[in-house]
């Protein structure tokens, strides 16, 4: 039976976002929808996960699958998730704090697994939920009610973090873009393997620095004969600060962590109740 198409509506849930007016999230869901609108996605077929945070209320508003976690733990639930059930589509959502802070860990294994996972992280430099500390993106001297006289900590480069951990499609966003940003989503969900959406989201509450208006001045889209496929070229340009480039930075093709688990014909959704129950049989 053919699939119908959804409207945008679809993809909606009845919760509305609790975000501060003027928050990059609400940038970054409109892409969301849009994007499984045009992939037309059946909501049935989608998970999204995600841990702790301002922007990890993102699975409450579609009207998907959702795992709203622990902090930290997106990576976690999305790589279980996913083995257990190859067939859903899984996309994990949550800041670059806990992405790359209390997730850091979590985030380089599943990268160098290339579970076939998309990861949107939406990096607005700052804690907040917990009402404004320094991130592990935030700039050398950025001054916050825990840190007065800057932070002396210098910033991760999340593209650059993506490439060396080996995940195989890295591209950067930003919410004040939300139609690219819908055709990024795509392209991540269609790669096979770990494709992570660094978007830069403002929070326009607690930083006052990194706002829409300072990321339009310093953003710019790929050349257009940028070879996302070149290795040392994308980190070169992952690594630009001016401009900040949005698009594909990089990606390779191959094999994906479910594509090998398929291969070997373990835990996948076939045998996955016999896996369990010998699992209960031996430690049960
Ligand atoms: C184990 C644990 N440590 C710390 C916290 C407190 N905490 C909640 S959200 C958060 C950081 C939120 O920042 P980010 O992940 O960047 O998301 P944002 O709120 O900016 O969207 C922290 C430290 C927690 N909930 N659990
Ligand atoms: S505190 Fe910042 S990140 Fe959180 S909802 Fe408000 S604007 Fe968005």
């Amino acid at each position: 039976m053919a699939v119908q198409p959804l409207p945008l509506e679809a993809y909606k849930s009845d919760e509305k976002p609790t975000w501060c007016p003027g928050c990059g999230d609400f940038g970054v869901l409109n892409g969301l929808y849009n994007a499984m609108r045009q992939k037309g996605l059946q909501t049935k077929d989608v998970v999204v996960v995600s841990g702790i945070g301002c922007s990890s209320r993102l699975p409450f508003f579609v009207a998907s699958y959702g795992f709203h976690g622990v902090h930290g733990r997106a990576m976690p639930i999305a790589t279980g998730v996913k083995v257990a059930n190859p067939n859903l589509k899984v996309l994990a959502m949550g800041g670059d704090g806990d992405a790359f802070a209390i997730g850091g860990g979590h985030f380089v294994h599943a990268a160098r697994r290339n579970l076939d996972i998309c990861y949107v992280i939406m990096d607005n430099n700052i804690y907040g939920l917990t009402k404004g500390q320094t991130s592990p993106t935030s700039q050398v001297g950025f001054v916050t009610k825990t840190t007065p006289k800057g932070t002396p900590d210098r910033p991760i480069n999340p593209l650059r973090l993506a490439i060396a951990s080996g995940a195989t499609f890295v591209a950067r966003g930003f919410s004040g873009k939300p139609k690219e940003l819908a055709e990024l989503i795509v392209e991540g969900i269609n790669h096979n393997g770990f494709a992570v959406i660094d978007t830069f989201s403002p929070c326009p509450t607690f930083n006052k620095v990194n706002t829409f208006k300072a990321y339009r001045e310093e953003v710019a889209d790929l050349p257009k004969d940028y070879d996302p496929s070149d290795l040392h070229r994308a980190i070169e340009y992952a690594s630009s600060d001016d401009p900040m480039y949005l698009g594909v930075l990089y990606r390779e093709e191959g094999a994906s962590f479910e594509d090998h688990l398929q291969a070997a014909k373990i835990g996948t959704e076939e045998n996955a109740p016999a896996v369990i129950e010998d699992l209960f049989r031996r430690y049960g």
